[in-house]
């Protein structure tokens, strides 16, 4: 499985192209809407969600709700283009009146600024600010969803929240009293900031509040969970066949993320051995399995059967209201940076967007190890392997 996205955020279009998922996986419109809607909502949010409802449409790969092995085409129009086709009008020469809203004084913490040196847009770092947008996670979210629907079908379940806002901390204490990825879910989705208790989410509101008030933006941490994973999945024999790798590179490739841990992560450098390792146990019924879960699911690259466990640092959001010290590209002359909509936080948005991430990564692996070409196929073989290794 592979795919690509491309749009722009005030375009006419957002798009993906996904190749490999096998055919007869049902697949709805509403399967995806779902997850966009998810990525929509969210405190701290900023306005450009008002003005979108984001639906996805089918253009390629899937008939009667089922895929056909063909590649699938993924289209999510732009409401807010309407405000903005002259200005980003694909077969117009520059004017005068299209080429208004030009950015000139790069974000600090954007690409705005390395983007325009790198592709020489001298006149307008809107060229850069256009791609470079977290517009284009949308696509993410709607390939994600896609991917999920397929890991569901090997009972893979895959879940984001928010751990903390700023200051404002979930108490990961609490995961002990979920069963299931599902129980998890029912709760924190019923927070408009994704946290794990009313108190968190009432601590992570006032954060955001308060910031927005600063005219600021904050960052925070978002934890992603998937549970079912076969055993085995990635491989410890070559640097870029390990699956933990393959995830890190897939959390950090998000927009203002920056930096990535599984299970204890940065915690256990100030841990001893013992207090690190997941020591292994045997009964009839689950065959090999861990006491523990400090190693967030992985081993030599490769998945232990445990939950995985994957954490995501996101920054706060470069371009502010009250903006910071920057230079003009055309005078070089110092200036505040150019202000565009912003949010105040993406850390809700996040979750979701880290979430898909981790399943377009996990779906992969499975594509990559079990018959990619017909679902029902794909799934005999992971029946077959989980037999196979439970009997070890
Ligand atoms: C976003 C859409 C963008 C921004 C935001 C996230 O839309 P617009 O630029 O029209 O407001 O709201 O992106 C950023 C703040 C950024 O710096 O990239 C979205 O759909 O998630």
């Amino acid at each position: 499985m592979r795919y690509t996205t491309a749009g722009e955020s005030h375009g006419p279009e957002e798009i993906a192209v996904i190749e490999g998922i096998p055919a007869g996986l049902h697949i709805t419109q509403a399967d995806i809407d779902e997850q966009l809607a998810r990525r929509q909502q969210g405190y701290g949010r900023g306005e450009r969600q008002k003005i979108e409802t984001d639906t996805v449409t089918f253009l390629t790969g899937v008939r009667h709700q089922l895929t056909l092995g063909s590649p699938i085409t993924l289209n999510v129009h732009n409401d807010d283009h309407n405000n903005w086709s002259k200005i980003m009008a694909p077969d117009d020469p520059a004017t005068s009146e299209n080429t208004l809203r030009k950015v000139l004084r790069p974000r600090p913490g954007h690409a705005d600024l390395v983007g325009g040196m790198k592709y020489r847009h001298h006149d307008d770092l809107r060229n850069v600010l256009e791609r470079s947008s977290a517009r284009e996670t949308t696509m993410r979210v709607a390939v994600g969803a896609v991917a999920k629907k397929l890991l569901s079908e090997i009972g893979v379940d895959v879940h984001g929240f928010v751990v903390n806002v700023g200051p404002a901390k979930s108490d990961l204490n609490d995961l002990t009293k979920y069963h299931d990825l599902n129980e998890l879910r029912l709760v924190t989705e019923s927070f408009p900031t994704r946290a794990l208790s009313a108190e968190a989410d009432a601590a992570i509101r006032e954060v955001i509040d308060q910031t927005k008030r600063n005219a600021n933006t904050v960052g925070g941490q978002v934890q992603v969970m998937a549970t079912g994973m076969p055993v085995g999945l990635g491989s410890y024999v070559s640097a870029d066949t390990k699956l933990d790798a393959k995830i890190a590179r897939a959390i950090v490739g998000i927009n203002a993320f920056k930096g990535v841990q599984f299970g204890g992560g940065f915690d256990n450098a100030e841990k001893f051995g013992d207090q690190v390792m997941d020591e292994i146990f045997w009964d009839e019924k689950r065959g090999f399995y861990r006491g523990s879960d400090n190693l967030g699911g992985f081993e030599g690259g490769m998945t232990t059967g445990e939950a995985i466990v994957v954490r995501g640092v996101v920054k706060p959001i470069p371009t502010l209201y009250r903006p910071m010290q920057s230079v003009d590209i055309d005078t070089h002359q110092d200036h505040k940076a150019s202000i565009e909509r912003s949010d105040t936080t993406a850390v809700t948005a996040a979750a979701v967007i880290a979430e898909a991430m981790v399943a377009i990564e996990l779906a992969k692996a499975v594509l990559d190890k079990f018959d990619a070409d017909n679902i029902d196929r794909m799934k005999e073989q992971v029946e077959r392997y989980r037999d196979e290794i439970r009997s070890f």
